[in-house]
């Protein structure tokens, strides 16, 4: 080779050599981590959707019905699927998950493996499925359509019998074979008892196995997933830090789920992909009731809620209960356009437009560039070298800007990463870097709100990662403020003259706090002490109420006698061991009523037992219902 020659095909070998080397730097970071599987990242996407509860409960005004309701209750007058998903769709919301089959064990279509259906129901002289014509509304309404079906079966004749696991699974695949695509399989881990106080052990592997077998695609809602978790709370939030990791070796559904705590904020370096699922009703209780009607959440909470669930890495499953005639309310769905409309202002200008650069950017290319994180394009990222944990991006926005959101999304495909960041804006009074607001996790979405500033550059440092940060969106908003007017005030003991009433029993210091009418102050009482409450007159009551104090898993009342008297010696038994419907994971307010009005001087409540069958109860308020 002549010496020329030679010094080409040596620079070439050279060359070939250096860009294969830098090709090395370019390919992008290694998943870190569990990842979620392509259904999670499409279900992710959804991010807001409603739930429906609906069955005998909307006619009955419990919130847990005992399975022995006669199935003539069940009898919609204007049952209206296509006004739901209308409502869904112009709410903004992606799909509906329907109770197909709640406590009580009433299927809402006719089951072939069951005789407690709408079949055995007078609606449509019993040949009508609400299933049906809800997946046919949803699909009308280009609406992901998903099912809710509780094991817990308290009206099926082999519950609490080998037989069972099977039955559920063949009702399973009615459900799952006969209304087309189902994005999300909701199990509710509740395990009560059957008649006569039978247990059932469920064969969660059965059910998995006939949800994969006919919807391969599905999320499997539970406490640990697999395919999506509780949030350890019925009442919209998941937690400031949250995971989509969690561990579930060693876990179960229901009684054998993780702490609360654990699956409010997932777990750091937890082994599976397990996502927050924020779920809440717009109204106290899951179903329908009249007395609930002026009790719709206000648009304040609902916008709360909406930051404490999509805001903070979580999907947001509201539910929107359907009243007697099958319709939902008006007083429900004006408040959800209201809430669509906050929303559609406070997003519908994205400020994150200019010049941005990042402390560092993965082998120096553009493929990773910050300008990816304003692209709009969820697959394009800025990221940094492997060994890089540390790093930070500065948006010039090109003149004066006033906002009070911002907007980050890691890119999922590749692993959660960041544990901590902040957020800084240039205050040009005092020419330096100032801190708007610390996080710590981002995940899918964080929104951060903070108040209005105004400011011409922002920087967000991130201050800890697990590997490499991988950041796919900066989104900037200056939402509106908006009148928190519309907040229900509970009037507690409205209408009644509490000030003749004197609590007998427990005597104890500060024990008029029980029927004072003030929500924010509560009482601990031993179990073994019944409460005992003079009306100060003879007076005609048709029930009455009890509020727990509003922490899951607090030690409130579970199940109770409630006794009424003409004196304070001979009583009558109103209510005889029993229930106070979901107290555990939704302690709200309880209203009981009774057959028929009695008229009465005294009152009592006895515990019998606690939730986690603590020696104490709590106790907010005590009253009655004229
Ligand atoms: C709970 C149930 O017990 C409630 O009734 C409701 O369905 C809620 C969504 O899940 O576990």
């Amino acid at each position: 080779m002549q010496p020329i020659k030679k010094f080409f095909f040596v620079l070439l070998i050279v060359v070939i050599a250096a860009s294969s080397a830098c090709k090395k730097t370019i390919t992008p970071p290694s998943p870190y981590g569990p990842i979620p599987s392509k259904a999670q990242q499409n279900w992710q996407k959804m991010e807001y959707y409603m739930f429906i509860h609906f069955g005998p409960n909307t006619f009955t005004d419990v919130e847990w019905g005992d399975g022995n309701e006669d199935p003539s209750i069940f009898n919609p007058t204007d049952l209206d699927c296509r006004q739901w998903a209308s409502i869904a769709k112009s709410a903004g919301m992606k799909g509906i998950v329907i109770t197909a089959k709640h406590h009580d064990g009433f299927c809402l279509w006719p089951s072939k493996y069951s005789t407690h259906t709408v079949r055995e129901s007078p609606w449509k002289d019993g040949k009508g499925d609400v299933l049906k014509e809800l997946s046919e509304a949803c699909s009308e309404y280009n609406l992901k359509f998903g099912v809710y079906l509780s094991p817990w079966d308290q009206n099926h004749p082999s519950y609490g019998t080998p037989e069972y696991n099977q039955i559920f699974a063949n009702t399973l695949e009615e459900v799952l074979t006969n209304y087309g695509s189902v994005f999300e399989q909701w199990f509710d881990g509740a395990n009560g008892e059957g008649s006569e106080g039978k247990k059932q052990v469920y064969d969660w592997n059965l059910f998995h196995q006939t949800v994969y077998r006919h919807q391969p695609q599905a999320i499997i809602f539970s406490d640990i997933g697999p395919g999506c978790r509780w949030v350890g709370n019925e009442e919209g939030h998941v937690g400031e830090t949250n995971w989509s990791r969690l561990n579930i070796s060693g876990f179960g559904p229901g009684i054998d789920a993780p702490p609360s705590d654990t699956l409010n904020k997932g777990n750091i370096y937890g082994e599976n992909w397990v996502p927050a699922e924020v779920n809440t009703s717009i109204r106290p209780g899951w179903f329908f009731s009249p007395s609930s009607n002026d009790k719709v959440k206000s648009v304040e909470q609902l916008v709360n809620i909406y930051y404490t669930s999509v805001g903070r890495n979580g999907n947001l499953l509201l539910n929107v209960p359907p009243d007697r005639r099958g319709r939902i309310h008006p007083n429900d769905s004006t408040r959800l356009m209201e809430f669509k409309r906050v929303l559609d202002q406070s997003f519908h200008q994205n400020l994150s437009a200019g010049n941005i650069v990042a402390s560092t950017v993965r082998g120096k290319l553009d493929q990773y560039s910050p300008q990816n994180l304003l692209d709009g394009n969820y697959d394009t990222y800025w990221t940094t070298d492997d060994k890089v944990k540390t790093a930070s991006i500065e948006l010039d926005l090109t003149g004066i800007q006033k906002f009070n959101r911002i907007l980050l999304q890691e890119y999922i495909p590749l692993g959660q990463r960041v544990v901590a960041f902040n957020v800084e804006y240039w205050n040009q009074n005092r020419q330096e870097w100032s801190v708007i607001t610390e996080a710590s996790t981002i995940g899918y979405k964080r929104i951060l709100c903070f108040p209005s500033i105004e400011t011409s550059k922002i920087r967000i440092n991130i201050k800890e990662s697990l590997a490499c940060p991988v950041i796919n969106t900066l989104e900037i908003y200056n939402a509106p403020d908006f009148s928190s007017e519309q907040g229900n005030k509970e009037k507690v003991h409205e209408g009644l003259s509490v000030e003749k009433w004197t609590v007998i029993s427990p005597v104890q210091e500060d024990i008029k706090q029980i029927i004072d009418g003030n929500l924010d102050t509560y009482l601990t009482i031993p179990k073994n002490q019944a409460v005992v409450i003079d009306l100060g007159e003879e007076t005609i009551i048709k029930g009455f109420f009890y509020i727990p104090l509003k922490i899951v898993g607090e030690a409130n009342i579970l199940r109770y006698n409630f006794y009424v008297g003409q004196d304070n010696k001979t009583w009558r038994l109103l209510k005889s061991n029993a229930l106070f419907h979901n107290v555990r994971n939704n302690p709200i307010r309880q209203d009981v009523g009774f057959e028929n009005t009695t008229k009465v001087r005294f009152i009592k409540l006895q515990t019998v037992e606690t939730v986690d069958n603590n020696e104490n109860f709590q106790i907010v308020e005590l009253g009655i219902i004229k």
